[in-house]
């Protein structure tokens, strides 16, 4: 798929080494650094698209477009792969429901998202793949699982067999009830019949009628899995292992432990998915998680049109470190609008002995580096713009480069 075009990125100085970027690792629940090499690369799972965009999942996307700002200016070569499932459960239903073609939806939903991540300054995926595009892949993939003695039929579906990766259950370390609790809730079929296990995901599920489908050669008519096709683009657009894999908290299971599974198995013998696992908290709207299925949504464009700016929607989410589970309220507008007035304002007022814009580079690098501590950052250039001091180049370019606000 075509991306949306890429925010330019200030240089910034460089004072000193720059500090490895620690973030919060959902497999070894401890900071780890994120991607130690020269390179980085991050696969960031992308949007199912109806109900797009609303405020959890932008605030999910920055977390990993601070990410990508963090090791850019570290100096790393970074590559950003990411998807759209646009042919999934949810998304059919939704189309049914609605009386619009699925392609159709997926198509205005995907254009509505790219708009939105135009407006929020997100850094775009070098390879944005749809679930449709990749079908021939997956078809290949789940060929090769077959024969290697990794997948099994069940009618005219094909399931990963979970008992031939024997790192499975690793990357979430969950016990078995929650393991089969959260599979069911979350898009599962634990208690189809003729399953090896009730965990073994669907990878090709043989045409139905009313749904659509694709020439899977060897597998027949059908389509494709959801956790297969994230294996599959990121393999393809980043090679495998790689150093993040990251997305909301709702999806360290089933979702990443089962495509970190289905990476190992195509990735055999090193056998490695995912270095990483990282997780956004999930934005809460009136008292519940922010939802499609509860409908408690606030659409990025829908402030837009309301005339909000889209750089105070981007310090309303960043008043808040990724890892919290916070609920929106529309007061963060106002604390928001408040800060980016104080932080353009202090460009117009900076004087010789106010605080130096220099030390919020370092600080700011250095809260970004310390597990992406935006609301560290954000307390840092609120230091200055109460004593702004010069250079004024130096602070707007820091505030741009790292946390992606042009003021
Ligand atoms: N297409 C799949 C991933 S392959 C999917 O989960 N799509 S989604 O549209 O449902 O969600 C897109 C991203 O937004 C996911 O990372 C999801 O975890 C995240 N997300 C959804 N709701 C919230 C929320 N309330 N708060 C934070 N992040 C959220
Ligand atoms: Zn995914």
């Amino acid at each position: 798929m075509r991306a949306w075009p890429a925010p330019d990125l200030p240089a910034l100085p460089r004072t000193g080494a720059a500090a490895p970027v620690l973030v919060h690792d959902s497999t070894t629940r401890t900071l780890t650094e994120a991607a130690p090499g020269p390179t980085a690369t991050l696969y960031a799972c992308g949007i199912t698209p109806y109900d797009a965009t609303h405020l959890g999942h932008a605030n999910t996307y920055l977390t990993f477009d601070l990410l990508q700002r963090a090791w850019l200016d570290a100096g790393k070569r970074v590559t950003y792969t990411s998807n759209v499932t646009d042919v999934d459960d949810p998304l059919l239903e939704r189309a049914t429901a609605t009386g619009v073609d699925w392609r159709e939806l997926a198509l205005e939903q995907t254009e509505l998202y790219r708009t939105d991540m135009t407006a929020l300054r997100m850094l775009p995926p070098a390879t944005w793949t749809g679930a449709v595009e990749s079908i021939p892949a997956v078809v290949d993939a789940v060929t090769a699982m077959l024969d290697a003695g990794a997948a099994y039929w069940v009618d005219r579906d094909v399931y990963a067999d979970l008992s031939a990766d024997p790192a499975f259950g690793t990357v979430a370390g969950l016990d078995a009830a929650t393991m089969r609790a959260l599979f069911a809730e979350r898009g599962g079929d634990p208690d189809r019949s003729g399953k090896r296990h009730p965990l073994d995901p669907a990878l090709w599920r043989g045409e139905q009628p009313g749904d659509p489908s694709w020439d899977g050669g060897v597998l027949g008519a059908g389509r494709p899995g959801w956790h297969i096709e994230c294996a599959v683009i990121a393999r393809d657009g980043l090679g495998l292992p790689f150093d993040v894999q990251g997305g909301g908290a709702d999806l360290l299971f089933p979702h990443h432990e089962m495509s970190t599974s289905h990476a190992r198995m195509l990735s055999r013998p090193s056998g490695a998915g995912a270095r990483v696992h990282l997780h956004a908290g999930l934005l809460a709207y009136q008292g519940e998680k922010m939802s499609k299925s509860r409908g408690n949504l606030v659409f990025v464009s829908r402030l837009l049109a309301d005339g909000v700016d889209p750089m105070v929607i981007r310090l309303a989410l960043l008043g808040h470190h990724y890892r919290d589970e916070w609920e929106w309220t529309d007061a963060e507008l106002h604390t928001a609008q408040r800060r980016l007035d104080a932080w353009t304002a202090g460009l117009l007022t900076a004087h010789d002995d106010g605080e130096p814009a220099a030390r919020v580079l370092d600080e700011v690098r250095a809260a970004l580096a310390a597990d992406l501590d935006a609301p560290r950052a954000l307390a840092s250039v609120d230091r200055w713009a109460a004593n702004p001091g010069g250079s004024a180049d130096v602070l707007a370019a820091t505030v741009d480069a790292l946390l992606g606000v042009e003021l």
